[in-house]
């Protein structure tokens, strides 16, 4: 059950966010991903989370995607080492909101060589599965698995080979159901799962987020939309179509603990 949630707004430097071009086309419109971060703080806020929704920083284009810079459980925080340089001092930055809920016997760091994004890390209860990608190395993996042993949490890494982070691949919703790709239908780590595959043409809508019962699911994706709520889940559509354009999608806007 989540509780809260840190969430941190859009800058003006997004439209120089790393990109892909992997699932959508062109410049994100500042205004307009404001507005729809708006509306996804709003919607975490109607399921009943406290979110804490951190100021803009200009020196981090990609900053709104605090998944990336920690990973968060009951437990304890993890700060992790994000690969790419225009990212790796947000690491610093989500810090203090971090300091606000977890004492610092509490807070971990992954040090290089190893690196690690949050982007990368599907929680299934007492189990991280960590893609090995291009962000996250095996390295990073160690670190974690170290760290998060020590409370009583099991570590398996899946290779990511089809882009960015394994949430773009792989995404956890409860009771065992997985919403995978083709490949990822495929990985052995997830062969015990409810594996639900969804097409290629929908792919972005892989990235979901079950909160508390409900799942936030992007607008746009009508077969996934409907597979999701085949399973019984209510449904929350949001907009994330800006954030789209520099390969963010709905987990990575925020962490949940
Ligand atoms: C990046 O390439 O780092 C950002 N433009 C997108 C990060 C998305 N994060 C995520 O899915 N966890």
């Amino acid at each position: 059950m989540f509780t809260k949630a840190i969430t941190k707004k859009p800058c003006r430097a997004l439209i120089d966010g790393i990109t892909t071009s992997q699932f959508g086309e062109g410049t994100p419109v500042y205004e307009d991903a404001v507005k729809q971060h708006d509306k996804y703080v709003a919607t975490l806020r109607e399921l009943g989370l406290e979110v804490t929704d951190l100021e803009g920083d200009e020196r981090y284009p990609d900053s709104c995607f605090v998944e990336d810079p920690a990973v968060v459980m009951a437990e304890c925080a993890v700060i992790t080492n994000p690969a790419r340089d225009s990212r790796n001092g947000e690491k610093h930055e989500i810090l203090p909101a971090i300091r606000k809920f977890y004492d610092d016997a509490h807070i971990f760091h992954i040090e290089a060589p190893g690196t690690m994004e949050g982007g990368d890390v599907m929680q299934v209860d007492k189990h991280f599965y960590v893609g090995l990608s291009d962000r996250t190395n095996e390295e990073g993996v160690r670190q974690f698995a170290e760290i998060v042993g020590q409370f009583g949490y099991e570590v398996t890494a899946v290779p990511v080979t089809e882009g960015l982070h394994l949430k773009d691949f792989a995404v956890y919703l409860d009771k065992g159901n997985l919403l995978v790709t083709a490949v990822m239908n495929e990985a052995p780590a997830f062969a015990d799962f409810n594996r639900l595959v969804i097409d290629a043409d929908e792919l972005y809508a892989i990235n979901s987020l079950y909160i508390n019962g409900t799942v936030l699911v992007p607008e746009g994706y009508p077969k996934t939309l409907k597979i999701i709520q085949n399973l019984g889940y209510p449904v929350k559509l949001v907009d994330t179509g800006e954030f789209r354009k520099i390969d963010g999608s709905l987990t990575c806007l925020s962490l949940r603990f």
